[in-house]
């Protein structure tokens, strides 16, 4: 692994990149996990590398949406298992969730490699062996478990492909996700989308679950989804011209030829 110096102004978000590349030599993240690891690295710039109020009140209401499920289930891929399986440990102790490997790109190699580093951390997951399937969705991205996501009553997919959120609306399930694209199909389709970056929503959503300091219920009654994603929107346009203005001071104008 590159040494990166604590210092660099860009540690954090060079760290996560070291960590995303040293799961994906171990076989654990996708090829496709290191590209879109890129299009969220670049979507959290644009937002400014920190958790926004739009983003804090979907985690809340995701974290309500988990604390009163009847059968919770917590989804996790590759770059969600290099990342955070630690938080994802912990969120699911602190709601009663069930945690399933339920990949993309599915590989059995993948899916018990993802099963090993979660037992690492004391938890058997789902997953490993599916037994049932996501209606409408080609065979290998259908697999699932039918004691996890297939039962469940709310899913939270992290960084989740499209058609399937869709297909987990389809089957009556709520859905919740972490993405930092806004305009991406699953943010669009899920009923809560946290836009924001996967460590922060998952350390913030721990701390949610375990101060519990809110009413899940109110909380879940006052939440809507469109109104999340049009603040963030309305959020990159404000930075967007805000930034965009503040070059204007250096910018000089050309000089008149002679
Ligand atoms: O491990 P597998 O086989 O299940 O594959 C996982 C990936 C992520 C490769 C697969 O699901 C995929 O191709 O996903 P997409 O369609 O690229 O969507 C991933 C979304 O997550 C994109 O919109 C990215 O902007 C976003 N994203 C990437 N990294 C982060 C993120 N959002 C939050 N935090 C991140 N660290």
């Amino acid at each position: 692994m590159t040494t990166v110096p604590e210092t660099h102004p860009r540690y954090r978000s060079l760290i996560k990149r070291e960590r995303i590349i040293e799961f994906w030599k171990k076989g654990i993240v996708a090829d496709a996990g290191l590209i879109a690891h890129g299009r969220g690295e670049a979507f959290d710039y644009i937002i400014g590398e920190a958790t926004m109020p739009f983003a804090e009140d979907a985690e809340r209401a995701a974290v309500a949406y988990l604390l009163t499920a009847h059968r919770p289930v917590i989804s996790v891929n590759g770059n969600v298992t290099a990342l955070a399986a630690r938080e994802v440990v912990e969120l699911a102790r602190l709601t009663g969730a069930a945690i399933e490997v339920n990949l993309f790109y599915r590989t059995q190699e993948r899916a018990e490699k993802i099963a090993g580093v979660f037992r690492s951390l004391g938890m058997e997951i789902l997953g490993v062996h599916p037994d049932a399937e996501i209606p409408g969705l080609d065979h290998a991205r259908a697999m699932c478990s039918r004691d996890g996501i297939y039962s469940a009553d709310v899913v939270l997919v992290p960084l989740e492909d499209g058609d399937r959120a869709q297909a987990l609306v389809a089957m009556g399930k709520t859905v919740l996700t972490v993405d930092l694209n806004p305009l991406s199909r699953t943010a669009r389709v899920a009923h809560v989308t946290v836009v924001d970056e996967l460590t922060r929503a998952m350390a913030n959503m721990v701390r949610m679950a375990r101060e519990r300091d809110f009413d899940p219920d109110g909380v879940i009654a006052s939440y809507r989804n469109d109104e999340t994603l049009a603040r963030c929107l309305l959020h990159i346009k404000k930075r967007m011209e805000e930034l965009g203005v503040s070059c204007l001071p250096r910018h000089r104008p050309p000089e008149p030829r002679a």
